[in-house]
């Protein structure tokens, strides 16, 4: 099969010169159009979407609108232009020229942040398949479309830096990536959140506020990579991404928003009522920001990680932002962790700067977390209530890291198992909660109009009116 490649997909990595490459492409491109068509959106193939597409990365070619049916959409590959003068920002070669080629003793290392970076891009969009079906807008049914396309393409970038850079090993790589599925029992996705299962649309909004900012800090972290084609795939990468944190952090407001709208109405603040009235009460949200987020968290790996330490001394994975540090070495500085100390309290414990990298990557994202709360509160307060949503502590509720399996308040005050048992569901989802959310989810399908448990949005994409039809349903 042969297909030309600076039509089909657009690129600035001069593919159609490197035969290699375009063999190997050649021969992964149907597999995933086949995995698109299996485990892709469910239904909607021949829909014509209103989707952005990248065809460039100068300001003007890397969001082109119109309209396209999702697998004619064109996953192009591209890298932020090289810097000349870019140097290693941080670790033990700080200062030394970033690298065009990998170290071989690097091979390995960087081999599996890649396909664990890539991992999670097919995952968000098997987990999210279903969705298309209940969308609460037609406004809301293209943005969703647009997050799977462009995971898709996040897919293809971390595909692309495999085949050209690892051989024989990432070609077998970039095939597991479509092999490994979201919740499958013998061949789950790599990190744990993108195994949980996103069945509504609430869900789906915390996913894109909570996750696909672990995703920003993540792709910030490689960014830094002295590895440079990794980093300018990275720097692109985190242009898209800031509209998936939006569709999270917008639709979130918009929940909360006819929340408050039914509760005047209704001139209370009572759960059942606004449930009945076909709304999502605010201490519901709570229960899935809850959960979103510690399963968020976990993404950061543990608080001590010698992984962390050596990704950093060897300049292969940095700080979000690290130019914005002092001191890019981190030799001599210490971190101070609270950890659990095993019966029931915490210690403090002072660690090496390198091994607490994951945490430090964690602290920002957690304040960067902040600010949409702190908007959806305004929200709250402006209504003339005392509910605030909150963040809980990073202990409540974690997998992976020192906090793994130690029950606490979502204050992160350690208890009993029997004492978190007596409060989960004041905490988290709780099956009533899971099915009253499930029982609004029914598709709307008129342009402009919005289900009842969401308000419309303040305005559409690129310029269009909310009411425009973002998709053509066939
Ligand atoms: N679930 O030393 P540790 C995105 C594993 S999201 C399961 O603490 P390390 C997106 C860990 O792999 C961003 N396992 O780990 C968002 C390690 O296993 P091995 C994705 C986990 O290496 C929405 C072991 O525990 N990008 O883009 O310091 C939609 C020891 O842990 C988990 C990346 O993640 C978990 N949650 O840090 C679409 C960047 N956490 O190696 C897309 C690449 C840890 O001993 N990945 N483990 O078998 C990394 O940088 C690192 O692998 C991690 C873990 C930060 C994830």
């Amino acid at each position: 099969m042969s297909i030309n490649y600076q039509d089909r997909i657009p690129n600035n990595v001069d593919l159609g010169s490197n035969r290699t490459l375009q063999r190997a492409l050649e021969h992964w491109q149907p597999e995933f159009l086949k995995w698109w068509e299996e485990l892709g959106p469910k239904d909607f193939q021949v829909a014509d979407v209103y989707l952005r597409t990248a065809t460039s990365v100068d300001a003007k070619g890397w969001a082109t609108y119109g309209y396209v049916r999702m697998p004619d959409y064109r996953w192009g590959i591209f890298l932020n232009d090289p810097d000349p003068n870019r140097r290693i920002g941080f670790g033990d070669s700080f200062g030394q020229e970033v690298w065009q080629q990998i170290p071989g003793e690097y091979r390995a290392t960087l081999r599996r942040l890649i396909v664990t970076q890539g991992d999670t891009e097919p995952a968000s969009v098997e987990q999210q398949r279903m969705l298309g079906h209940t969308a609460p807008s037609i406004y809301d049914l293209r943005n969703l479309f647009q997050v799977n396309v462009e995971e898709g393409r996040h897919l293809w970038a971390m595909v692309y830096l495999l085949h050209a850079y690892f051989g024989r090993d990432g070609r077998e790589e970039a095939e597991e990536l479509l092999e490994r599925h979201s919740g499958d029992a013998d061949k789950p996705r790599i990190l744990g959140t993108f195994n949980e299962p996103i069945r509504d649309w609430l869900s789906f909004f915390m996913f894109t506020y909570f996750t696909d900012r672990d995703g920003k800090f993540q792709l910030k972290s490689l960014a830094e990579s002295s590895f440079d084609p990794l980093a300018r795939t990275c720097q692109f990468m985190l242009t898209e991404e800031a509209h998936h944190m939006f569709v999270g952090d917008t639709g979130i407001n918009r929940v909360v928003k006819r929340t408050l709208e039914v509760m005047k109405e209704l001139n209370t603040d009572d759960p059942l009522a606004i449930r009945k009235a076909g709304a999502i009460d605010l201490p519901t949200v709570q229960r899935y920001l809850n959960f979103w987020f510690s399963s968020s968290l976990d993404l950061f790996g543990s608080e001590t990680s010698s992984n962390a330490a050596s990704y950093f001394a060897n300049g292969l994975k940095g700080r979000p932002d690290e130019s914005q540090y002092e001191d890019h070495i981190a030799i001599e500085q210490s971190y101070l962790l609270e950890l659990p100390d095993g019966q029931g309290s915490t210690k403090s414990e002072q660690i090496p700067m390198r091994n607490a990298m994951n945490e430090v990557t964690r602290s920002s994202y957690v304040r960067d977390c902040e600010i949409g709360l702190n908007r959806w509160n305004r929200l709250i307060e402006k209504a003339g209530h005392s509910f605030r949503l909150t963040l809980p502590s990073t202990r409540f509720r974690r997998n992976i890291g020192n906090w793994a399996g130690v029950p606490t308040t979502p204050e992160g005050l350690p208890i009993s198992a029997e004492q978190f048992g007596a409060h989960k569901n004041d905490w988290l989802p709780s099956e009533s909660d899971r099915a009253h959310i499930m029982s609004l989810m029914q598709g709307v399908t008129e342009p402009g109009k919005m289900a009842a448990w969401i308000a419309p949005p303040d305005r559409g994409i690129n310029n269009n009116p909310v009411e425009y039809e973002y998709v053509r349903l066939q």
